[in-house]
């Protein structure tokens, strides 16, 4: 809990620590309400050091003896450590402390999960299983003993013995102690082997609780294809005999990295057709391979210090969306990442929250696991890497791996290997992690005498802490069209670097239509004003499919706002446009869908908010309705055709061309819904044999507002399986409407299988609730008093789930005046909680500003 003053953390402080620690013993007695840890560490001084304290993390245990080379000894204890005199040489430190895993809801340290004993280290987990120097720079290896009755117990590296009652382990690879993991209980494993490539057998488990052993497949396929593809890509080998993987209930984020024994919230790595949906399987795969990846980006090279995060995140993230390009398909995968970046990253980095992938001070470090350490910090590598070339950027790879491995290394370390390689000098580059903020890009061209003159200016506005901003390094891929639709310039990477910048293309012989920005080539906004004509011609033409997309993302939005600012009737022109696109069938469905998804509520609040327009979300909502609603009416004469044409015959895959069928097939049938009252909707729901296909029309059966005996059919089927109980809860409350969307949400928080402490249930209510824009942002305040309710009730068990759901506040200051002052007043009543946890009270005092 908070002391009375915050205390803030800053990079510039770093500062090595006093000793090294050899090696560590561990030996758990586990009991659920008093845990017996008994640690012996054998610590030497760091000839690196600048401060010879020895201090020890350590939180919430009961120290019960102590003692250096044998000896018994009085620490001085405190909340947050304990300090003692030591010898001048190498020493052996022992001490035994008392935990109480039954207890811990807060779900950091050691915990229980159904019985499970688990835990959860990073970022300072660690202290609240023993005393440690817990911080990211000491490592060491590790050799655990495990004492219960539970029947699996698992840590972390190779397992050296076991008997009646007891399990031992043993770590070669030295670890920072936020990789430790220890889980043991009643679990039963689907295993697998894989070899490696140069020859060795590795055994491979998923371990899951008895009745979900059928939801452990394709998470091992996953694996597998994770562990090959880390060695063809990037060449990277796996390092132990043994890879564990344990799916928990109760956990506050997706999974996490430990060496050798990855926990995943269940919800990110059990998977069956009847029970996940087609994303459901795609984010499994995603997460299966981000864990996997960090095996060397983040446990071999680890992190100096919590600012570095980014060092091991970023990287991983940049790995796993390679990975999943190559086995789904590059235009989807990337659509898809800046539709995230875009919904979550930039309303971060252009609010209160808004700080640099490389942060350089925080309270509480779990707050900065965010979209912008990790999303942002993926597209800076992104940029790097088109930056210095595909070759160049393998070849800094491999030299990082081999240079920095075994070692807790900065963002200067990163940078290096990329400046030894191509002799650039990176400096520039560098701002990228040090300043805050989405760039904003404008374009100006000119035509004269067969040269096309592209003119760029870049501004970064003011963010908390940062107000004046140094013009960076944007690589924009431009491509140019002539007026026949054909390619006359292939995608060249421009190269910018000043606050105001032109390019010249010369020998063209009529002017071009420019495509900028390809690929998404920055994580910038674009500010250029383009014709709907020039928009529905890139449209039609244009030859970089993200571009493409778009383009007619663009004219959605433009044409809702017009809807919105002016009454405008829907812009028809385009609509010809797009039917041409989506009825395209040279184009993979999931393409063609992703044309259909138009942009969020939030997002349209966002634009709005920019054009000095204050967003109504009641506008908004009514606006996006009438949108639809038209098309459905316009292309009612094919709708069913093309749904038609997307059945899919053979047994159920998850693969992209299947998952792809699906999406536009579930696209369709939301517009058909709007025609036929929730028929067809009604006839699939009957007839579904996967969930994709029952979720999607439950969806569409509760916007036709007959969802009733739907749901009520739906809790029947699946009452007993959690996964999908969330699924039933988030969709109520996500697609209600706006105007009962609280009272919905209400009544599922009273409702018995609502257990408010598991992370999951919680976000599916909450969370589906923030996602129901014009709902949560009722007029009267209704939506914000009711989750602020919530989040000062959790807080006291969950400090970690509670301060990251406070960032759908982090918005605020977008909305009216009425608005603005009902959350203003939640958030204060928030901040007024007594005992309020330091992870939520820096949140709520950052969005607050
Ligand atoms: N390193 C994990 C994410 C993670 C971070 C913090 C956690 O607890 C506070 C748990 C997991 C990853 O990137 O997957
Ligand atoms: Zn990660």
């Amino acid at each position: 809990m908070k002391d009375a003053a915050p205390k803030t953390i800053y990079l510039k402080d770093y500062t090595p620590f006093g000793f090294t620690v050899e090696s560590v013993h561990l030996t758990f007695d586990l009991a659920p309400r008093a845990t017996r840890v008994i640690a012996k560490i054998e610590f030497a001084p760091n000839p690196e050091r600048t401060d010879k304290t020895f201090f020890l993390h350590g939180e919430e245990l009961k120290l019960k003896w102590a003692k250096i080379d044998g000896t018994e000894v009085s620490p001085v204890v405190t909340d947050d450590g304990l300090r003692c005199d030591v010898p001048d040489g190498p020493f052996t430190w022992e001490c035994e402390v008392e935990i109480s895993p039954e207890t811990n809801t807060a779900l950091e340290g050691l915990y229980m999960s159904n019985g499970m004993y688990c835990t959860q280290c990073e970022a300072e987990g660690f202290r609240k299983i023993t005393y440690y120097p817990d911080r990211p720079d000491v490592m060491s290896t590790f050799t655990v003993r495990i004492e219960g009755d539970e029947p699996v117990k698992l840590s972390n590296g190779n397992p050296t013995g076991s008997g009646d009652g007891w399990a031992e382990w043993h770590d070669p690879w030295p670890k920072p102690a936020y990789l430790f993991a220890l889980v043991a209980g009643n679990l039963v494993n689907h295993p697998d082997s894989f070899t490696t490539m140069s020859g060795k057998d590795v055994e491979l488990n998923i371990w899951v609780r008895p009745g979900d052993e059928h939801k452990c497949a394709f998470g091992m396929e996953a694996l597998k294809k994770s562990m090959r593809w880390d060695e063809e890509v990037y060449g990277r080998e796996y390092d132990l005999d043994i890879f564990n993987i344990v799916a928990v209930d109760d956990f506050n984020m997706g999974a996490m990295e430990n060496k050798g024994l990855n926990v995943f919230n269940s919800s990110c790595v059990l998977a069956s057709p009847e029970t996940s949906t087609d994303d459901n399987f795609e984010r499994i795969e995603a997460i299966i391979a981000h864990e996997y990846f960090h095996n060397w980006t983040g446990n071999r090279i680890t992190c100096r210090d919590w600012f570095q995060l980014c060092l091991k995140e970023g990287l991983t993230v940049f790995r796993d969306a390679q990975f999943t390009a190559d086995m789904r398909g590059e235009p989807v995968k990337r659509i898809h990442d800046v539709i995230d970046l875009r919904a979550r990253q930039f309303p971060e980095d252009q609010g209160p929250l808004s700080h640099p992938v490389r942060p350089e001070s925080f309270q509480e470090i779990n707050n900065f696991y965010t979209a912008t350490v990790y999303e942002k910090g993926a597209e800076v590598i992104g940029m790097l890497k088109s930056l210095v070339g595909d070759e160049a950027y393998y070849k800094a790879l491999d030299l990082y791996f081999d240079r920095q491995d075994g070692q807790a290394c900065t963002i200067e370390d990163w940078l290096k290997v990329f400046e030894d390689v191509t002799g650039r000098d990176l400096s520039q580059f560098k701002l990228w992690y040090s300043q805050s903020g989405t760039p904003r890009v404008s374009v100006a061209d000119d035509w004269s005498d067969g040269t096309y003159t592209l003119t760029f200016k870049q501004h970064t506005p003011p963010t908390p802490g940062q107000e004046v901003k140094d013009p960076k390094v944007i690589p924009i891929a431009v491509g140019l069209l002539n007026p026949n639709g054909d390619e006359i310039v292939p995608t060249r990477m421009l190269e910018m670097t000043e606050a105001e910048q032109s390019f010249t293309f010369d020998g063209l012989a009529s002017k071009p239509t420019p495509s900028i920005l390809r690929g998404f080539s920055a994580p910038v906004v674009l500010e250029r004003v383009v014709s709907r004509e020039e928009q529905a011609f890139l449209l039609a033409h244009d030859t970089d499919p993200f571009n493409r997309w778009e383009a007619n993302r663009t004219l959605t939005r433009n044409c809702l706002v017009n809807m919105i600012t002016d009454d405008a009737e829907p812009d028809d022109a385009w609509l010809t446009g797009l039917e041409k696109v989506v009825r395209d069938d040279t184009l993979d469905p999931d393409y063609r869908q992703l044309m259909l998804s138009g942009p969020t509520q939030s997002e349209l609040a966002q634009v709005l908010f920019e054009q000095g327009v204050t967003p109504d979300p009641d506008k908004i909502w009514d606006a996006s309705e009438r949108l639809r609603q038209h098309i459905a009416n316009k292309w009612q004469g094919w709708l069913k055709d093309l749904a038609d044409q997307m059945v899919v015959d053979a047994p159920y895959s998850p693969d992209a061309e299947q998952t792809g069928k699906r999406a536009l097939s579930g696209a369709l049938l939301s517009l058909i819904s709007r025609l036929d009252g929730g028929a067809a909707a009604q006839e699939r729901f009957d007839t579904a044999d996967n969930m994709t296909l029952q979720l999607s029309a439950l969806t569409h059966l509760i916007r036709a507002g007959r969802g009733d005996a739907a749901l009520e059919a739906f809790y029947t089927q699946w009452r007993n399986d959690r996964l999908v109980m969330d699924k039933w809860f988030g969709i109520q409350v996500g697609m209600a409407d706006p105007g009962v969307a609280v009272d919905v949400a209400t009544a599922l928080s009273q409702h018995e299988d609502f257990d408010w402490k598991n992370p999951n249930r919680f976000r599916a209510v909450m969370g589906g609730l923030a996602m129901n824009h014009a709902g949560f942002h009722r007029k009267d305040g209704a939506g914000y008093a009711f989750l602020a309710d919530w989040l000062i009730r959790l807080d006291d068990k969950n400090p970690q789930t509670t301060a990251r759901m406070c960032s759908v506040f982090q918005t605020w200051k977008r909305y009216d005046a009425n608005r603005q002052a009902l959350i203003r007043e939640q958030l204060e009543r928030i901040k007024a909680k007594p005992k309020l946890s330091r992870d939520t009270d820096e949140m709520v005092t950052r969005i607050l500003g």
